[in-house]
């Protein structure tokens, strides 16, 4: 039997006047059969609610009140634990737009599949639909989103994550735009069945953008970027088109400010691929000879950027709240991480302590006598050495609220937006890469962007380790032809002025031995202070075959070990390896084709020169 939902059968509150919506979502639930429709408020006594419900049956555990206030703990299906690249797709009108990087279904024969896998998809559960928005209500740098979710998971991590009900729905009105977001865990539930704790579909994901008409369709999976589709589906992979059509930036970029001692602010966006530190760098605290110098957070993952009438950039965070990986945060390497943590929080897919409270590999020295590991099973330091089981997915993640950060910027719901000074794009590159290098000039900055590698980690299914070319480290992200996105970033550009400054930095180099050779975390404040008193004109470089570089001298180092010999080697260019790093950047342009633009293969050419004039 199939109810046939109508407008004025949807359930909204009175308050909601958006016909085109009411219809959108009648429409949707005719196709996917809910037992019920929910349009969620937003507010706390509905967080709450949904939040008792999944204790009730299972998907979240309650964490001990006394040492972790509202907060709860989610164990997903052990196959549904990171983003699915190789089930994402770009489904632009015609393939050549979406570009050798994406995945590519015709628009017409993907709506044939989408129609199929969500008909009657949600029989059994209840459609929540929630409107969100992503940026500060009622910037102009702001845009609108509803998602309709049969996962009430992904409704309370959107509550910490976006701007999201009543306020979002006002916003709307009765004719506002939104950019319509389906998503299904694929799990429709027969009349008096058990749910399981996590439903999923283990046999079928799709995670669909259509460019042209701005919409999301998701499928299969309840995790993090699969599922809450305001975060890598609308803020990057549609935003991106956007962007593009309207000439501004949507980016997979941090954004901080650094303060110096007499209150001057400087603030800096920064792209680094999934698991790679984005996080820790957004929320840096300086070591102590710093003093009087602070690091503030406007957001750690994504940023939503325009051009200002006075020809410099200003960058939006579009979330609430940060979605971070749990393995290796602590007091030690990220306290502010820590003291967001404190309440309020949803873990997932870490591992859970006698007391109550959560666990992950890192967070202290040594790991507690006992643990409910992220599968569920008893877990000890030896059964975790002999099994070689991690107690924490390596892609454990926390969701919290930006506000409980104690960096977070004052600026940083500002609907103006805060000035972007310099860019900083970074790998995870054993070899190769040196530490630190500035681009000559902005197109040069956008070669070294587009060129970028990193080895690849946990965030996403599929091998670890192996090096991928990253550009912008926006590969997974960027919703059309990555050609197209080079030549963008070279227009906008052009009428900056002044133009940000753009690094190209490396955390991850290693020795002989395998052993990292920067120290990282708060120590990355001398590279960051480095680039504020380059971008304030207080401070020399050298040239190099790369671009320009600190010499020693130009960097702070007391209180760290790293001498004169161990920064020349960090900051190597070794023209063996560079030589075979352009033979590989090379293959990639040749891979992405006709659509990288002339200036860059110029860039690579001269480089190519310099690389073999430099070390002749
Ligand atoms: O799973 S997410 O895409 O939200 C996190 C990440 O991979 O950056
Ligand atoms: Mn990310």
């Amino acid at each position: 039997m199939t109810t046939i939902f109508t407008s004025d059968t949807v359930g909204a509150h009175p308050s909601v006047r958006h016909r085109q919506l009411k219809a959108w979502v009648a429409e949707i639930a005719t196709l996917t059969q809910p037992d019920r429709i929910y349009w969620a408020d937003g507010s706390q006594d509905e967080y709450d609610r949904i939040c008792a419900e999944m204790v009730a049956t299972g998907t979240l555990i309650r964490l001990n009140p006394a040492k972790r206030p509202n907060s709860y703990l989610a164990w997903s299906d052990p196959s549904d634990v990171a983003r699915v690249e190789d089930r994402t797709f770009v489904c632009s009108a015609s393939r050549l737009d979406a570009g050798p990087t994406n995945n590519w279904i015709d628009p017409e024969q993907m709506r044939v599949t989408l129609n199929e896998l969500f008909s009657g998809c949600m029989r059994g559960r209840t459609l929540y639909v929630i409107a969100f928005s992503m940026g500060p209500l009622g910037s102009a740098i702001s845009h609108i989103g509803v998602e309709i979710t049969d996962s009430p998971y992904v409704l309370a991590n959107m509550r910490i994550m976006t701007r999201m009900g009543s306020a979002a729905l006002d916003a709307l009105g009765s004719d506002g735009r939104f950019v319509p977001c389906v998503h299904s865990v694929g799990a429709p539930l027969e009349s008096g069945a058990k749910d399981s704790c996590w439903p999923c579909n283990s046999a079928q994901k799709y995670i669909v953008q259509f460019p042209e008409t701005r919409e999301i369709w998701s499928f299969g999976s309840g995790y993090g970027g699969n599922a809450l589709l305001g975060k890598k589906c609308f803020a990057l992979r549609i935003a991106s088109t956007m962007a593009r059509d309207e000439g501004w930036l949507a980016e997979h970029m941090l954004i901080l400010g650094v303060e110096s001692p007499e209150g001057e602010k400087t603030y800096v966006a920064a792209a680094f691929p999934s698991a790679c530190g984005k996080t820790n760098l957004a929320m840096l605290i300086p070591p102590r000879i710093f003093a009087g110098w602070r690091v503030t957070t406007v957001g750690d993952d994504i940023a939503w950027i325009k051009p200002g009438e006075d020809g410099r950039l200003y960058a939006i965070n579009p979330e609430a709240g940060f979605f971070g990986v749990a393995p290796g945060t602590s007091e030690t390497t990220n306290p502010n991480a820590m003291a967001t943590l404190k309440a309020n929080v949803i873990f997932t897919n870490v591992a859970l302590t006698d007391d109550g409270d959560v666990w992950w590999e890192g967070l202290t020295p040594t790991a507690p006598e006992h643990l409910i590991d992220w599968t569920g099973q008893e877990w000890t330091p030896e059964i975790g050495a002999r099994m070689n089981r991690k107690a924490a997915h390596p892609n454990s993640r926390f969701t919290a609220p930006a506000a409980q950060c104690p960096s977070i910027d004052p600026c940083w719901e500002d609907p103006v937006g805060v000035p972007i000074s310099a860019f900083i794009f970074g790998g995870r590159r054993a070899d190769t890469v040196p530490l630190i290098v500035e681009s000559r000039h902005w197109n040069g900055g956008v070669y070294l962007a587009s060129t970028l590698g990193s080895e690849t980690t946990a965030a996403a299914q599929g091998q670890q380790g192996v090096v991928r070319r990253d550009p912008f480290a926006m590969l997974p992200f960027c919703g059309y032809h990555m050609g197209d996105y080079f030549k963008h970033w070279l227009q906008v550009g052009k009428d900056l002025n002044p133009k940000p400054l753009i690094y190209c930095v490396n955390w991850f180099r290693r020795d002989e031995s395998g052993q990292f050779m920067w120290p990282g975390f708060g120590d990355n404040m001398r590279i960051l202070k480095w680039i504020v008193d380059r971008v304030r004109g207080r401070v020399g470089a050298k040239e190099t075959p790369l671009g320009l570089a600190p010499t020693y001298e130009d960097i702070e180092w007391d209180g760290c070990a790293i001498t004169a010999e161990r920064f020349a080697r960090l900051t190597r260019v070794d023209r063996l390896e560079w030589q075979r790093e352009l033979e590989l950047q090379a293959k990639w342009f040749e891979e992405l084709g006709q659509r990288v633009p002339l200036a860059l293969v110029l860039n690579h050419d001269s480089l190519e020169t310099r690389i073999t004039d430099a070390m002749a």
